[in-house]
């Protein structure tokens, strides 16, 4: 035969589990209903409406809370395998406290996972994804030495709860994205804006929460539930912008301080936080005038509390950026994360642009994490718990660049794959348009498009629904893949 045809087809793996991901709050709506409690996206968004780009909140978003069977239908249109949402905290608990817990919030969670289990979608439940019960946060939030006690406390009500038919648990989604952007800087709630300890107080203590909750569950559960429990963290790539030693060495900062910051404390062989960001950190705060580093240390008995403490490493991946020692630096405020590390980042300006001015179309950049992961972290599990692209409001349902963006991707994974890294599943991001965050609406990453202004909430399958649909049934990318209706159905 020809060569072509001799090429081995690149297939994901039977076993590889195909999903789509989403967050409470930005699609349950719900906000106040049948007794749920107030967070901190109610509170910020009802408080300062204008941190919004479009005023807009997520008091009803795409109303999953009443709307719950349509998007299991929307699974099964697709074919997946697994489904990975998140627990609003409030509508459990209300107060954030297990004193209380709120029956009619447990039943709809009940409702939503049955329904998948009746149609054999795996769920795959995150029990944090940004929605803080507002009074936990008037406590401090996870500034407070007591937060892993409350996130443990909180975990075992949801493990007793849902366990017998949840296997599969992340404890946290994206600790830079709640501790950076969040207590940090003023990019995500409650917009603390700590930029000298915010971040790394936070990380402490979302980490040793996260082992709480790993431990109740290691401990007191999964001899009787079987399942696994592990922790999602945003890996974008930042790789060297040239191959000098100081673009190298600017490189491994900034990843310390994006993600191994979080991640060193779990998976490393030696724990605690990266060693080269404590110095600089220690070494920074003593200059400044602090009494000790802003980056506070774990004990060493931490150290081995935590250490081993995930199942799996679950990997938000987006995007990738050049990182430069001396070249694209721009002014931080002193003291913040940013003038610690003090590095420029680069993005190429031919790079295809989303909706989202942070997400280009970045070639390779699922493979390079994915390798550095593997070899950094030996041993460990992976999924992809989210990867996804964004287009405007008012785009058509035909949008090749979404596709464009996941058959890359998917690409990209499955060299991962063949360079031997043990990746058992992708989710992709979105399920259907939601509440981005401080874009509202404007930004939308949905295979299905939902109409915001239609008090159904009508949802409608985009191009790319069917495209992902086709790669999950085949197990194959087929770049020439057409679909010939826009209409869906279910197998
Ligand atoms: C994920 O975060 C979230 O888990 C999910 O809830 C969200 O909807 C989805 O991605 C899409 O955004 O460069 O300063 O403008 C992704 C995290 C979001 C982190 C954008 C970096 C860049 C802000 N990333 N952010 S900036």
């Amino acid at each position: 035969g020809c060569n072509a045809q001799q090429k081995q087809e690149r297939r994901f793996p039977d076993d590889f589990i195909f999903g789509t991901a989403t967050a409470s709050y930005q699609i349950e709506g719900g906000w106040n209903a049948d007794g749920k409690g107030e967070n901190i996206w109610d509170h910020m968004t009802h408080t300062k409406p204008h941190v919004i780009k479009d005023s807009s909140n997520g008091d009803m978003a795409a109303d999953s809370y009443n709307n719950y069977e349509r998007d299991v239908e929307m699974m099964r249109e697709l074919g997946l395998d697994a489904y990975r949402f998140s627990l609003s905290w409030s509508r459990i608990l209300p107060n954030g406290f297990s004193n209380h817990v709120n029956e009619a919030g447990v039943t709809f969670y009940d409702n939503y996972i049955n329904e998948m289990i009746k149609y054999n979608i795996t769920p795959m439940v995150t029990l944090y994804h940004w929605d803080l019960p507002q009074k936990l946060q008037d406590l401090g939030g996870f500034l407070n030495p007591l937060f892993p006690e409350w996130f443990e406390d909180y975990a075992r009500v949801v493990f007793e709860k849902f366990g017998d038919r949840v296997k599969h648990w992340i404890t946290f989604n994206e600790p830079r994205e709640i501790c950076y952007e969040g207590y940090g800087w003023s990019t995500k709630a409650p917009i603390v804006n700590a930029t000298d300890i915010g971040t790394y107080y936070c990380a402490k203590y979302l980490v040793l929460a996260h082992a709480n909750a790993y431990k109740a569950y290691v401990n007191d559960f999964k001899a009787t539930q079987n399942g696994e429990c592990g922790i999602t963290i945003s890996v974008n790539w930042f790789g060297p912008l040239t191959d000098s030693a100081d673009d190298e060495y600017a490189a491994e900062l900034k990843r310390q301080a994006e993600w191994e910051i979080y991640a060193n404390p779990i998976f490393s062989e030696e724990g605690g936080f990266p060693k080269e960001l404590s110095e600089i950190v220690a070494k920074k705060s003593l200059e400044q005038g602090y009494k000790k580093s802003r980056l506070p240390e774990f004990t060493d008995e931490e150290k081995k509390y935590i250490q081993g403490t995930s199942d799996f490493f679950g990997v938000n991946h987006y995007t990738g950026v050049y990182v430069s020692a001396e070249e694209y630096k721009s002014n931080h405020i002193t003291p913040s994360l940013l003038s610690d590390i003090d590095v420029g980042t680069y993005t190429p300006p031919d790079w295809l642009a989303s909706a989202s001015s942070w997400l280009k179309l970045s070639p390779n950049s699922i493979y390079n994490s994915l390798t550095h992961l593997h070899n950094k972290y030996k041993n460990t599990k992976f999924y992809i718990t989210e990867n996804g692209w964004s287009s405007p409001p008012d785009s058509e349902l035909v949008d090749d660049d979404r596709i464009l963006y996941y058959r890359t991707a998917l690409n990209s994974l499955l060299d991962a794959i063949e360079a031997g890294v043990d990746v058992k599943g992708y989710m992709a991001w979105s399920l259907m348009d939601n509440f981005e965050w401080m874009e509202g609406y404007t930004e939308r990453f949905g295979l299905y498009h939902v109409n915001f202004d239609h008090p159904d909430r009508t949802r409608t399958p985009r191009k790319s629904a069917f495209v992902y649909k086709e790669i999950l049934k085949t197990r194959v990318i087929d770049p020439n893949y057409e679909p010939d209706t826009l209409t869906m159905w279910i197998d």
